[in-house]
């Protein structure tokens, strides 16, 4: 799997789904979660000195990015801007999503606060709702055993179900399992069946419309079923990625010699 500029398209393609820049990288994993919930401090402990900072192509936001190996494979990790939702209402949130949409990340760690986790949650429904290959890593949990809060991790992962990993970032604590809980999302071996957020029958019944034909338009690229509801949200950020998506894959298939799709 290439990882480098070049591999991941050119021109549109490159600057808002550009995967990681990591060369010979096995795997890219993207590091998602609320402001404040040791993110910063998560990917400061994997990646240690092997990380470079730049911006997001053609946004004033920070892009964070890095490498750890882990049993002799290298991941390139991408620190995502910290927000509070996917809903695309700042920059931030909408670098964010794109990524985890269009820049297909083999594993995305939903970083949430051990101390306040309900309103953590809310992210992590969101990201399930994009993507099944994620890891939740619960931080911060040296706070949460000082204000007397449990959290059964097992239950926990077992309502969301995908893996859900107790760390203390800061301290180090619950790094090698959150790894190896990545590592058998990212290569396949750890199989998720991430709770889904139903809606009312009526949105429902839009989904299960619209899904075939965006399935038809994208195939097993992307979430089709996401896709459908930013559609019914008449998200135009979505929409005007999704178009330069379309626009870039017909552009290299033509310079490929390959068939255009109308
Ligand atoms: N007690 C405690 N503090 C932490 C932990 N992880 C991070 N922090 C602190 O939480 C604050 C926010 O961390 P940061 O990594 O900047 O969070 P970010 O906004 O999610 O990137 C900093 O003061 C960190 O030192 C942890 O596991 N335990
Ligand atoms: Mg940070």
């Amino acid at each position: 799997m290439g990882l480098t500029h070049q591999s991941c398209g050119s021109g549109v393609n490159r600057e808002i789904f550009q995967r990681g820049m990591v060369p010979g990288a096995a795997y890219v994993i993207a590091l998602a979660g609320n402001p404040n919930t040791g993110k910063s401090t998560l990917f400061n402990a994997l990646t240690g000195l092997n990380q470079h900072t730049g911006n997001w192509p053609g946004k004033t936001v920070l892009r964070a990015e890095g490498k750890f190996i882990f049993q002799g494979r290298v991941y390139n990790l991408i620190d995502l801007p910290g927000t509070y939702s996917l809903l695309a209402h700042s920059a931030e949130e909408q670098v964010a999503r794109d990524y985890l949409c269009f820049g297909k990340p083999d594993a995305t760690i939903v970083v949430v606060d051990a101390t306040c986790l309900e309103r953590n949650l809310n992210l992590v429904l969101q990201v399930l709702e994009i993507t099944a290959k994620v890891v939740v890593c619960v931080n911060l949990m040296d706070e949460a055993k000082r204000k007397n809060i449990e959290i059964n991790i097992e239950s926990l992962s077992a309502e969301l179900g995908v893996p859900v990993v107790a760390a203390t970032a800061r301290e180090g604590a619950g790094l090698a399992a959150l790894q190896q809980a990545v590592a058998g999302i990212a290569d396949g071996t750890v199989k998720t069946s991430p709770y889904i957020v139903k809606y009312d029958e009526a949105i429902e019944h839009c989904i299960r419309k619209l899904e075939p034909k965006l399935k038809e338009l994208v195939g097993e690229q992307f979430n089709s079923r996401w896709l459908a509801l930013r559609l019914l949200d008449g998200d135009e950020t979505v929409i005007r990625s999704l178009k330069k998506w379309l626009a870039e894959g017909t552009r290299v298939r033509a310079a490929a010699g390959g068939e255009i799709l109308a």
